[in-house]
Formats: structure tokens, C-alpha cells, sequence
């Protein structure tokens, strides 16, 4: 699905701003047909955001169920022949749309766009709608991430899942209309090549309607460097700007069908896994970075581009040159910006959590059941699992600042099951982007005498508290017992590069501790300087991103004091003592390049 932009063939409004707003607390609305008219005792909430932290009242803020959104919109003066289309950037974890009394879409998965055409059913142009949007907060076994449902002493459905961070909804992301005319640009994919000096984009574009297809590259400055016409070609670039780390050159490949046009932004780079090495343009990439959440302060989990730059502002302030999008697909301005600032991602999944062993950041005493069977994680959980890998590579495929596919977060990999599962994943992955490597982010219960599915990817990347989770406060036991594991993996997979993709202790800023024990932020200094130091020993590691970019909210937890707190930054993004000592690492190694 394409991104929505703003051309000379389509007209885009943001329907962002305050709705009404209900908590349905029966969830009962849809019975009650509550988009049938204005919703009953509504109170008013911003879109986009989560709502559980806007709202002051406990229950509400931890339902588990149906909430409402509504508002009136106008079908624009001017549409013609035109078609109006209603785009949501994201809806948590599922929503069911109406406009007026119609039921025009539903949509599962809360981190990836949908859209539909009401052009049939909004009315006549300059005409106000009614439109209703119903969110689903709950997960199941057969939903990506997984959870489960269950009453607590005084009847009360509570939601459980077997990951940490607090389970935010509501309306995320921006919601627009757009129009756009009937036959159109519908899908675009741009692979580029590098030979010599010359860039070459690849590209195919797929177009609603009869419409014959031209395209011209522009470069940054918006000079004509190539044309074609045809849905299908192949452009030289003499003497291109390469897209690479922290120097993000775009191209625009204006794409012309009929009446319609699209600009696609191109960065023009090639990445591989070459041995132990992951190369972008023919050059090997170490990854210094993190894992992020989108999480802020009353927000939640919405998109908001002043914490957007913010954070991009404060990751190129420590020397990081790439992040993970743990544990889901981040906000469509989140890839675009990265593509712009030169940052390197690896693009993840929504599937955190398939693993009854963790929950909570900690075993849980619900762990009777098994991670994968007919009752848990199954056939149609996969299914699922499968639509996500999909559709996010979809939406992100052409972004140049995606290198890896990560396809879930430590999931269950120990077991014949977890194999049985996986393996066509794997397959659907690369089926879908055979330009990228694939992977998956392994959890410490698997190691390498236990693990069944690295070698459906291409790269291993591991998430390890040696220090915190396990040697607690004993850097001398963690190190030892981190290069015994480092030097498994490498027996196993000879050919295989190694990123960390988590590690690092929880820190209460201004926890200051002669003894540098656990919690303190002298602590979190000395774990991160002896995992560097193991990392600096091996080649076959090609990455550090610790855990976590700033501390995030999360369920409640003997081990959380307020939320998870292995964050570089506090939550409100002010710097922790370790920041400065990794940024001087950081800025360090990037002179070093
Ligand atoms: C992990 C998870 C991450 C947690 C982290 C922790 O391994 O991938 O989501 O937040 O551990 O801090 O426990």
C-alpha cells in the first residue's frame, strides 16, 4: 500500500485533531448500533493517541474491549470524477469503520495501515458524514502479538500477554482522506543496483484502471536524471548519489498514469550478507544503535513528530547510526525520516510475545501451557503471523533505511514445533523481498545447544542480559558466560554474522551506588562497557543495539519500578551517566570509520 502524498492528481486532509470518544465499558455498542447516531454520553479524545493515558480513571484506562471514535467529515468540494479514499495509519489492534450507517471496512493487526474507497457511500461533494471508528484492544492466541483473555475475582476481563511493554490502543496514527483519480498509481516497487559509479533503479509499478505508465527520476534537487515510460523498467543513473549510513540522498521516481501522478522516494543502495559480514554498497555495516518503543509520556504509543525528531536529534547526538523497531512496524513518517537521516533499521514484525516461557519481562506462574498448539499459538495464529510479514513488507519495501526483516522477537525457538512454524515464514518472508536478508531475534533460553531455526536466516541476533537476568551484579561470571555463548554460536554457524540486537540493565536514573551494584547507574556503565568489550573481541559481531533507546511503560511487575527502565534516556529523554560514556564510544568508533 502506498504512503499518502500530496500531489498535483491528489488532495490529502487530516482528519486528526478531537473525536468523540466512549470507553464501552458493556462492550455492548455493537449490538446497541452505536454508529448509527451520535454516540451516547461520549466524552472527547485526540487522534491521534492512546487513550489509556488520557483518560484519569483506572478502569477505563485498563479495559479490555471496544472503543469508540467518532467525528463528521465533509466529502471535498472539487472531487469530480474522482474517488474519496479514508486511510487509517494505524488502529490498535483491530477497528471496524462506518461511515454514516455503512460499515465500509475492518482491518486486524494495529501497527499497519488500511484505507478504503467510500466514495459511494460519503455522499455529495461538500456534504458532512458521520464517521465511526470502533477499536479492539484484545488479543488472542490467533492475533499477532498474541495474548489471552481472562476474568479476574469480580468478574472483570483483564488482558494477558507474554510481553512487557503496556498494551496501548486506540487511534495511533493519522487518519486521512485523500482523493485520487480512478485509474492510479496503486503500487510501486524500486529495487536499485550499484555498477561502478552508476546507480540503477529497478522498478514496477502497478496501476488501477488502463492508464499507460511513464516515470522520470529527479534527484534531490529536483533535476531530471532518467525517464522511461512503461509499468515496467529499468533506469541508469551516470555518477549517482548513493543512499548510505548518515547521509540519506533521495531520488523522486515521479510516477505518471493517466491523470495521476505519484512521487516515490528512491535512495539508490544495495545491502547483502556477505560471510560474516552484512555489506551496504559494498561495505561493511556495524550497527551501533538500539531497540526503540513508541512510547511517550500521555501519549502512549501515538505518532507525534516532535518526539519523532526529538529522538533521531538525540540518537545522532550519541554516534547511533541504526535502530530496531522492536516490537512492531513504527509509523509510515518514522521510515520516511530515517530514510531522509541516513539511519539503517531493521524492520520488525508485530510478533513479540510467542513464547509462554517469558511474560512480563519474567517467567509467569501460567506457563501449564506450550507455545504452539491447537489451543495456543496454531494454524491460524501463523496465518496471521503470515498477513503481518506480508503486509509489512508491503508498506516498507522501498524504503532504502531498511536492511534486515526481522520477522518476531523472541519467539519459542527451541522446539520442533517452533521449527514446524517458522520455517514457512521464513520462506513467505523472502518470497515477498528476496532483495533483503531475513532474520528473527533469538531470546536467551534458546542457545546454541537447544536452538532449531537459525538456519532458516541469515543472520543471528540475540537478545542477552548476562549481568541482569542471569550473573546478576557478577560482570566477571556474565562476560565469561556471554563469550562461552558467542563462541557456540559461531561453532554452529560458521558462516553466520552476529548483531545484539538487546542487552543492558534496568537503571533508576540518579541512583548513584559506590558499589556499582545492580539498578545504579554506575552499573549500567560497567554492563554496557563488558559487552562492548566482548563485541570489540570478535569480528563475526557486526552490531550493538542495547536495550533500550529511552525507558518505556510497561504492565505491571515485581521487576519493573515504574516501567521498564534499561533506557539510554529517561522516558521524558534525559540523558543517563551510561549515555555520555557509550557516546563517546560511539563517537569514537564513528571517526574510527
Ligand atoms: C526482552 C524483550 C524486551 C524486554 C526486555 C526486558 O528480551 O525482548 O521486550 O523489554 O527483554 O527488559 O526484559
Amino acid at each position: 500500500m502506498l504512503t499518502v502524498r500530496e500531489t498535483s492528481s491528489r488532495n490529502v486532509f487530516v482528519l486528526d485533531g478531537v473525536w468523540d470518544f466512549k470507553v464501552d465499558d458493556q462492550n455492548s455498542g455493537i449490538n446497541d448500533r452505536w454508529f448509527t447516531g451520535p454516540l451516547p454520553d461520549s466524552q472527547t479524545m485526540a487522534v491521534p493517541a492512546s487513550f489509556n493515558d488520557v483518560v484519569t480513571c483506572t478502569e477505563a484506562r485498563d479495559h479490555v474491549g471496544y472503543l469508540w471514535y467518532q467525528r463528521e467529515a465533509r466529502v471535498p468540494r472539487g472531487l469530480g470524477e474522482d474517488r474519496l479514499v479514508l486511510r487509517f495509519g494505524s488502529a490498535t489492534h483491530s477497528a471496524i469503520v462506518w461511515v454514516n450507517d455503512t460499515e465500509v471496512t475492518r482491518h486486524e493487526g494495529g501497527y499497519l495501515p488500511f484505507e478504503v474507497d467510500i466514495t459511494d457511500v460519503s455522499g455529495s461533494e461538500g456534504e458532512t458524514f458521520r464517521l465511526t471508528v470502533c477499536v479492539d484492544n484484545r488479543l488472542s492466541w490467533e492475533t499477532i502479538p498474541p495474548g489471552y483473555m481472562k476474568k479476574d475475582s469480580t468478574g472483570r476481563e483483564r488482558q494477558f500477554y507474554y510481553h512487557d511493554f503496556y498494551n496501548y490502543a486506540g487511534i495511533h496514527r493519522s487518519v486521512k482522506l485523500y482523493t485520487r483519480p480512478a485509474d492510479h498509481v496503486e503500487n510501486v516497487t524500486v529495487v536499485t543496483e550499484i555498477e561502478g559509479t552508476t546507480g540503477i533503479v529497478n522498478y514496477e509499478v502497478v496501476v488501477a484502471g488502463g492508464a499507460d505508465v511513464s516515470v522520470r527520476l529527479l534527484d534531490a534537487s529536483g533535476q531530471q536524471v532518467a525517464e522511461a515510460s512503461g509499468a515496467k523498467g529499468r533506469l541508469s543513473v551516470p555518477n549517482a548519489h548513493f543512499w548510505a549510513p548518515g547521509d540519506g540522498y533521495l531520488y523522486t521516481l515521479e510516477i505518471h498514469a493517466g491523470e495521476d501522478v505519484y512521487p516515490q522516494t528512491v535512495g539508490i543502495r544495495t545491502v547483502e550478507v556477505r560471510g560474516t559480514e552484512l555489506l551496504i554498497n559494498g561495505k561493511p555495516f556495524y550497527f551501533r544503535g538500539y531497540g526503540r518503543h513508541e512510547d511517550n509520556i500521555v501519549r502512549g504509543k501515538a505518532h507525534d513528530n516532535v518526539m519523532m525528531i526529538h529522538d533521531f536529534e538525540l540518537m545522532k547526538w550519541q554516534g547511533a547510526n541504526s535502530f530496531r523497531t522492536s516490537h512492531y512496524p513504527y509509523a509510515e513518517e518514522v521510515m520516511d525520516y530515517a530514510d531522509r537521516e541516513g539511519f539503517v533499521v531493521i524492520d520488525e514484525t508485530s510478533a513479540v510475545g510467542l513464547n509462554v516461557g517469558i511474560g512480563g519481562g519474567i517467567a509467569t506462574a501460567e506457563n501449564k501451557l506450550k507455545t504452539f498448539s491447537p489451543e495456543t499459538c496454531n494454524e491460524r495464529t501463523q496465518a496471521a503471523h503470515r498477513r503481518e510479514i506480508e503486509k509489512l513488507i508491503a508498506r516498507d519495501k522501498n524504503h532504502p533505511c531498511v536492511v534486515i526483516w526481522s520477522i518476531a522477537n523472541e519467539p519459542e525457538s527451541f522446539t520442533e514445533e517452533s521449527r514446524e512454524y517458522f520455517a514457512p515464514l521464513a520462506e513467505a518472508a523472502r518470497k515477498a523481498d528476496p532483495t533483503r536478508p531475513v532474520g528473527y531475534v533469538n531470546v536467551m533460553l534458546a542457545t546454541p545447544d537447544n536452538e532449531k531455526i537459525t538456519d532458516l536466516f541469515d543472520v543471528i541476533m540475540l537478545n542477552r542480559y548476562n549481568g541482569w537476568y542471569v550473573q546478576t551484579g557478577n560482570l566477571a561470571d556474565a562476560e565469561a558466560a556471554l563469550r562461552t555463548e558467542i563462541d557456540g554460536w559461531l561453532k554452529n554457524y560458521p558462516g553466520k554474522p552476529i548483531i545484539f540486537t538487546e542487552y543492558g540493565p534496568d537503571t533508576m536514573n540518579g541512583n548513584a551506588d559506590l558499589y556499582r551494584r545492580p539498578w545504579s547507574q554506575e552499573y549500567q556503565i560497567d554492563m554496557l562497557a563488558m559487552f562492548h568489550k566482548v563485541f570489540d573481541s570478535y569480528p563475526e559481531v557486526i552490531g550493538e543495539q542495547m536495550w533500550n533507546f529511552a525507558d518505556f511503560s510497561t504492565v505491571p511487575g515485581i521487576m519493573r519500578v515504574g516501567g521498564n527502565k534499561k533506557g539510554m534516556f529517561t522516558r521524558d529523554r534525559n540523558p543517563k551517566p551510561a549515555a555520555y560514556a557509550v557516546r563517546e564510544r560511539w563517537l569514537r568508533m564513528r571517526e574510527e570509520l
